[in-house]
């Protein structure tokens, strides 16, 4: 029988949020998925090796690897460490730009201080197609080295070549090379940024499907892994087998409790191959839930070629970040843990209330400058929020609909954080598109957004705001802007009857399973007045309403 795993302490169980809990980890790691599969579609064509080349613009550059290092030009920081001597003791499954912005720069900078030698990553690629075979190629090719440019707000630059991931390891091509890393004893930790569909949750009964096609060709063949959890599950058997201490496993994907659901996923799995091992795993075996935050764009041709020509190194997978990075991490690790608070990171005993600030202000923030920026024919996070009518919907939505009903998490001031939000926003040089933000709205507005709705809803306060954006996101469903100009709106989760349901608002939100756990009905003041700005924008524009919305939306709850 299939346990359930995912009880929820009760102080986290606040009366609507089972559904929008388990509908937040959707959001941002199906759009990682994507934007790393644009941004990693590699910019640059396959071309055999050579030190030095001349880029698009004309400029010399040096190839990426080891044996260049001591040559790259001085703007490019690398690493003061000796690289020969860092052994992996994560395994990180997948390997896609967010990690490498984010958690890689981390540990990165922990290498650099003594004593961290085996702390060094190994990356794997875990599905096999177009994407992680170029990695596959391109990876080793430049000694698993890449450039990080990190921009910050004031507009200036680092760019810095990252050499925490000593090993890449393509799980496809040799299975039996990645259980034997993560079943040898100098791995302590495997993390995973696998998007929501690797966590193979269902939303609706909170479980591990056990029947979904890959996991049944797992659980039949358990040598032979294909997903996460296949590979986590043999390799603490195999541990378990030879007595080995386990290793702790931490999700860094934006999910709401991603340690619960990776708990929940791992014992599941391993109960239906062996109660005896889930016992062990459910005694032995931590994850620890984290917050993890870095605007990270995706990096299109244009953007590679930039960088490359500003680091004056070719690199055929360059990354591009803000400058901004926050890494919360609860403190729960089986088999100890580097020391990440001396590289900035925060390790404290409850992550819940920085999760929350961090998705009802910033992402919630996104939301609502994207879809009027995107339908207004604008095209960047920074155009939008320097668009005077946008930036005030979002500095009023962060100060009157979400600061009075949020708890800050402790020594954090919100109004502070509101700023620092819009700042980073503000950034003059990430580049960060719109598109990026609006895809997949159907995962993140329930997280995001809609709590955030409902309770100025059930409070009786003015929803305008909110209700407004809601209008612009079923407007964008419909693949025009006000410039009559046609997109393809990214909503691989909303059917194409369902899309075409969203050019009727009353329909869309007393039907669409995202709007589900509400309980709108036709006469609902949500359905009506997002109805009514629905109507509005389509016969007078998207500003045009706006400036209304602003102009009648009241200031307080
Ligand atoms: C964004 C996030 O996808 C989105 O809608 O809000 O990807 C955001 O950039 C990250 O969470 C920042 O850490």
């Amino acid at each position: 029988m299939q346990r359930n795993y995912l009880a929820r302490p009760a102080s986290f169980a606040n009366a609507r949020s089972a559904l929008r809990d388990r509908n937040f980890m959707i959001w941002e790691s199906q759009e990682a998925a994507r934007n790393d599969v644009q941004a990693e579609r590699p910019p640059f064509p396959t071309t055999p090796s050579a030190t030095m080349r001349t880029g698009a613009t004309g400029l010399t550059m040096i190839d990426l690897r080891s044996d260049t290092l001591a040559d790259l030009p001085a703007q490019t920081q690398r690493f003061a460490y000796d690289r020969q001597a860092v052994r992996p003791g994560i395994v990180h499954l997948s390997v896609g730009n967010f990690h490498r912005a984010h958690q890689a720069w981390y540990l990165d900078r922990l290498l650099a201080k003594p004593g961290n030698e085996g702390w060094g990553i190994c990356g794997v690629g875990l599905m096999d197609d177009a994407n992680e075979r170029l990695k596959k190629d391109i990876f080793p090719a430049q000694d698993n080295l890449y450039t990080l440019t990190r921009y910050a707000a004031d507009g200036s630059s680092t760019h810095q070549v990252i050499g925490s991931m000593v090993e890449y390891l393509f799980a496809p091509g040799d299975p039996e090379a990645v259980l034997a890393r993560m079943a040898d004893p100098a791995t302590r930790i495997v993390s995973l940024t696998i998007t929501e569909g690797g966590y193979n949750h269902d939303p609706a009964t909170g479980t591990y499907r056990l029947h979904a096609p890959m996991t049944q060709a797992e659980l039949a063949e358990p040598a032979r892994p294909r997903s996460a959890f296949g590979y986590i599950v043999e390799a603490l058997r195999r541990r378990r087998d030879s007595g080995t201490p386990p290793f702790t496993v931490m999700s860094c994907d934006n999910l709401r409790d991603n340690g619960v659901i990776s708990r929940s996923a791992v014992i599941s799995h391993a109960m239906a191959l062996d109660a005896d091992l889930a016992d062990w795993i459910e005694q032995n075996v931590t994850f620890p839930t984290s917050m993890v935050d870095r605007i990270t764009p995706v990096v299109h041709k244009e953007d590679a070629e930039r960088v490359n020509a500003e680091c004056g190194v070719h690199d055929r997978l360059p990354v591009i970040s803000e400058d901004f990075a926050q890494w919360v991490i609860e403190d729960r690790f089986c088999n100890g843990r580097p020391p990440l608070e001396s590289v900035g990171a925060q390790v404290v005993a409850d992550v819940h209330p920085y999760e929350l600030a961090k998705v009802r202000m910033l992402n919630a923030s996104h939301s609502m400058l994207a879809y009027p920026g995107q339908l207004a024919g604008l095209e960047t996070v920074k155009d939008a929020i320097d668009h005077p009518l946008i930036h005030r919907l979002v500095f009023d939505f962060m100060t009157h609909d979400v600061l009075p009903i949020l708890h800050a998490p402790d020594g954090m001031n919100l109004e502070t954080y509101r700023d620092q939000i819009i700042a980073r926003f503000s950034n003059p040089k990430v580049g960060d598109r719109l598109s990026r933000i609006t895809g997949d709205g159907r995962s993140k507005l329930p997280t995001f957004l809609l709590p955030t709705l409902a309770t100025v809803a059930e409070r009786g306060g003015d929803i305008r705001r909110m209700a407004f954006v809601v209008a612009c996101f079923l407007r964008y469903c419909g693949g025009r802007d006000d410039l009559g100009r046609d997109f393809e709106p990214f909503e691989p989760h909303l059917t194409d009857d369902r899309r075409a349901l969203t050019g009727d608002p009353v329909k869309a939100l007393t039907t669409l399973p995202m709007f589900g756990d509400m309980g709108l009905t036709p006469s609902s003041v949500i359905v009506e007045m997002t109805a009514i700005y629905a109507h509005a924008i389509a016969a007078q524009g998207t500003l045009t309403v706006l400036e209304e919305v602003l102009r009648v939306a009241s200031h307080v709850m």
